[in-house]
């Protein structure tokens, strides 16, 4: 436990040098920078490979498209993400303008990816519940005792338990019994979340849900691939305008970090997964809602040249997460593009962030 609290409160810390910077077609949102903070985010029964096209994408906010059952059952009587072929190809990974720099963001490089098959949606709660019951898997935050949880979601009972804090992001509490189970702690539950990501995941226990669905984790370079959508050059999945048309198209924070949530895009904590409009392939919730886990382990030296397939470094002590979650906001956590990327130690688990797999072959 005093281990991986002071590895997230490195990574807390390293945040706090994070500045926000102007981008290509960025959205002068009114910069509540405050001095000593930290960024907010550390800590259907469709035919696979099918998704429809999408006529109004105004659709995706009723409630009616959030009811739609989202499972496909395979063959061998998992439930599971319904997944879809991202066409192999050449992009341009990272960014020569990063948004926050000392992530290593840059420099934009050539990259191939060969073509792999993407869950179309996070891992939900219900999908989890089905491999936990399958296997009686129990995930690092069981076994440790305790998870990170954001302050803002804790009920005063929980809180009031509470007595240490990681001193340069204070809104992190470690809460005994939060779990995948119970998000914010023992007097919480999945019960009507089973749609949302699974949180309070550590790398491990994602890798462990992938391989029990003969699927993986993607690489960071498939991920960011399958983030961009089909476009060059662009911030967010879907573009360079954050709010087209006054739309929200990502679960993010809206208001005064750490303070206030306006929760203006509808949610203040996770959503149903795919409440959101899809990317270009299909995707949803590739930024905000939850983190994601790759496979890669962290570095921020990246070569120039033409890379096929990376996989990262061999080793190291963080995973690299991509997409930022609902807790992203500009003016802490400016996390939520393609291009983006933070890390945690692989036994890390918390309120905001969760999975989803890749695999080789259709299944
Ligand atoms: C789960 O939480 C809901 C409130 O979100 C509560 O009404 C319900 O009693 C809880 N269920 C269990 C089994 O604790
Ligand atoms: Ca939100
Ligand atoms: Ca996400």
């Amino acid at each position: 436990m005093v281990a991986r609290f002071a590895l997230l409160c490195v990574v807390a810390c390293a945040n706090q040098v994070l500045s926000v910077q102007s981008s290509p077609g960025d959205e002068r949102e009114p910069a509540s920078q405050r001095g000593a903070t930290g960024c907010g985010c550390d800590s259907l029964k469709r035919a696979a490979g099918a998704v429809d096209a999408d006529p109004d994408p105004a659709a995706r906010y009723s409630r009616g498209a959030n009811e739609r059952t989202s499972e496909a059952q395979g063959e061998d009587g998992k439930f599971r993400s319904p997944m879809i072929l991202i066409s192999g190809g050449e992009f341009l990974m990272g960014t020569d303008n990063p948004g926050i720099p000392p992530d290593g963001e840059g420099p934009q490089r050539p990259v191939h990816v060969d073509s792999f098959y993407m869950d179309i949606q996070e891992v939900t709660n219900r999908q989890f519940e089905t491999f936990v019951r399958a296997t009686g898997y129990v995930t690092e935050a069981e076994k440790f005792g305790n998870s990170f949880v954001f302050e803002g979601i804790l009920s005063d009972t929980v809180k009031s338990q509470i007595t240490q804090a990681v001193a340069a992001a204070p809104w992190w509490l470690p809460v005994n019994g939060a779990s995948w189970r119970h998000p914010e702690g023992p007097d919480s539950n999945v019960t009507l979340r089973l749609d949302h990501p699974v949180l309070h995941v550590s790398w491990a226990d994602a890798v462990a849900y992938c391989s029990w669905a003969n699927r993986r984790l993607p690489t960071e370079a498939e991920w960011e691939y399958a983030c961009r959508g089909g476009l060059k050059d662009r911030l967010y999945p879907w573009g360079n305008n954050l709010t087209p048309k006054g739309q929200h198209y990502a679960n993010l924070w809206q208001g005064d970090f750490p303070n206030q949530n306006s929760g203006e895009d509808g949610y203040v904590k996770t959503s149903p997964v795919m409440s959101f409009p899809a990317n270009g392939f299909g995707l949803y919730d590739m930024v905000g809602n939850a983190w994601e886990w790759t496979s890669d382990w962290w570095t921020v030296h990246h070569t120039t040249e033409r890379q096929h397939n990376p996989k990262g470094p061999r080793s190291g002590t963080d995973k690299v997460k991509k997409g930022g979650s609902y807790m992203c906001h500009k003016s802490y956590c400016y996390r939520y593009r393609c291009a983006a990327r933070s890390q945690n130690t692989p036994d890390s688990s918390a309120s905001n962030l969760g999975f989803r797999c890749a695999s080789q072959e259709q299944q």
